[in-house]
């Protein structure tokens, strides 16, 4: 389905939501399209891109309408290699400590790379003429309509004016030297490197400046860290702490969780991305439950937008052998041990220690 490769984990058909299995992210930086993972709250907008308009209204000087050609021939193009990572990504590892009803229970994969290409949002708002306030926040919105907010409302979101400021903030309609997907949001979708996947909205058909974040139900309500005595069906809109920035995350995509491996020098594979703007310093590999740690080895760092794959042999002896990882960013910042403490109703953000368990034969 959507060109997806037959092995993802399907979490929903409709609306499509699914994952690569982790070894299907170990192997490149970029992930391939057929393999980039699928996040959607509703129904997937068909759009052309002779139809598509964008509007940017609120606190600009101008209030001007674009089409797709307007931004192609105005505007200088920019690339940026970025990686996503939905706050959903891992919630897995919350229900086993207690499960979480209604939330799609996803695995190590709901995270993906790909070279984005577009135009920067700075440029866009630059045309317009850009009112600053120090509460500013740029919000967009999009026309798929998601029912899990009552009454159902189309999805939105926004960020601070600094960021949409930032160089690497783009409209883009080209993934991996394609033309965008629709089901990642084509013709036009920002995307926001070091930011929840949340924040780049897909389908983008409206940009407004104003002095206070978003109104949409998945800036207030959703995307919120409540407390884990909470009960999210009482939640009020800005009960929570909202999320913007990504979390310091790592983890083990190969071996999978489960698997069978032979006895002898076995791979380990991974990933690690710091948050907004940060660089991964360091990853550790334990296989003795922690008490030991060895360092992994990094591969180049390219930018602050990507994650840094990672490796390491280690000697796998026969039996039952549990690897666990953890990575320090460049603030000298740990991930959290344990999912346990991080346990929150509507399970985001878990970025405690990864672990694999596999059987040695
Ligand atoms: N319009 C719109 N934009 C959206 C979403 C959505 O449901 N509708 N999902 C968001 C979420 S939660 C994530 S994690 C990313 C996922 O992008 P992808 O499906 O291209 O991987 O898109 C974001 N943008
Ligand atoms: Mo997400």
């Amino acid at each position: 389905m959507w060109g997806k490769r037959d092995d993802m984990i399907v979490h929903e058909q409709s609306p499509y939501n699914a994952e690569p299995v982790g070894s299907a992210l170990a192997n490149a930086d970029v992930t391939a399209i057929d393999t980039f993972y699928c996040r959607n709250h509703g129904e997937i907008p068909d759009i052309s891109s002779e139809q598509w308009r964008l509007s940017v209204t609120g606190l600009v000087a101008d209030e001007r309408e674009f089409t797709l050609s307007d931004l192609e021939d105005r505007f200088e193009s920019h690339g940026v290699v970025a990686t996503l990572q939905c706050a959903g990504n891992r919630r897995a590892g919350f229900n086993a400590v207690r499960n979480i009803v209604g939330e799609d229970p996803w695995e190590s994969g709901a995270t993906s790379t790909a070279e984005w290409k577009g135009v920067r949002l700075s440029d866009v708002l630059d045309t317009c003429g850009v009112h600053t306030t120090e509460s500013a926040h740029v919000e967009f919105t999009a026309p798929d309509v998601a029912s899990e907010a009552t009454p159902p409302q189309p999805y939105g979101s926004s960020i601070p004016l600094s960021k949409a400021m930032s160089n690497e903030v783009l409209l883009v309609w080209e993934m991996n030297s394609e033309p965008l997907p629709r089901v990642h949001g084509g013709p036009v979708r920002v995307v926001v490197p070091g930011y929840i996947g949340a924040r780049s909205v897909k389908w983008i058909t409206g940009i407004s400046v104003q002095d206070h974040p978003s109104d949409n139900y998945f800036q207030t309500t959703a995307y919120h860290i409540l407390p884990a005595d909470a009960d999210p069906h009482t939640a009020r809109p800005g009960d929570g702490i909202p999320l913007s920035s990504v979390a310091l995350n790592c983890d083990i995509l190969d071996p999978g969780d489960g698997a069978a491996v032979s006895a002898g020098p076995l791979a380990v594979r991974g990933y690690a991305l710091a948050g907004d703007g940060r660089g991964i310093a360091r990853v550790d590999v334990s296989i003795d439950g922690g008490h030991t740690w060895t360092q992994a080895e990094l591969d180049a760092e390219q930018s602050p937008w990507l994650w840094r794959r990672w490796s390491l042999v280690i000697d796998a002896k026969p039996g039952s052998l549990t690897i666990t990882a953890r990575a320090w960013d460049t603030t000298g910042a740990m991930q959290p041990e344990s999912a346990a403490q991080l346990w929150n109703p509507h399970g985001y953000v878990n970025n405690s220690w990864p672990s694999a368990k596999v059987v040695v034969t």
